[in-house]
């Protein structure tokens, strides 16, 4: 059993997408074990993409990730990192494969519905980023 960070960001949340795809995550058998909606500052915005800090879209993404709110959850079950980075599709949603959530809700690489962390590691630092211990309702 693993956990993930999933946000869906805040182009997905302004078009209504928040029930379409926590039912992707459902039906791909991660549960939902924490969900906080929060509209982040400028140094929350920062200090979670701060390994992109010296990239140069790094401002847009801070901009963009504070253009309005965004649903932080976490997510539980089997491989729970691979398979929500699966289900997720690729960064850019042009090469996301079909039937994936950036496939089907994304517009842009910068407006791309989702993220999740990218390993277990990051994960762990992602979830405690925003949780404390006794906001997390484990399945298990
Ligand atoms: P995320 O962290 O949001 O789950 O996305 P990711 O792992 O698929 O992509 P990552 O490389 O971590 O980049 C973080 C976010 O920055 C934006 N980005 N823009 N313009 C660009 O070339 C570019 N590259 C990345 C994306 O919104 C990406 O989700
Ligand atoms: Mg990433």
């Amino acid at each position: 059993m693993q956990r993930t960070l999933s946000i869906i960001k805040p182009d997905a949340v302004a078009r209504n997408l928040l029930g379409a795809i926590c039912v992707r995550f459902e039906q791909a058998g991660l549960a939902i074990v924490a969900a906080r909606m929060m509209h982040l500052t400028r140094e929350q915005a920062e200090g979670f993409y701060a390994i992109h800090r010296e990239r140069p879209f790094f401002k847009d993404l801070v901009e963009f990730m504070r253009s309005g709110p965004i649903l932080v959850l976490i997510l539980e079950g089997d491989e729970a990192v691979r398979k929500n980075r699966e289900i997720m599709g690729a960064t850019n949603p042009a090469e996301a494969l079909a039937g994936t959530i950036r496939h089907d809700y994304a517009e842009t690489i910068d407006a791309n519905a989702v993220h999740g962390s990218d390993a277990p590691e990051t994960a762990q630092q992602e979830i405690e980023f925003f949780f404390e211990q006794d906001e997390i309702f484990s399945r298990n």
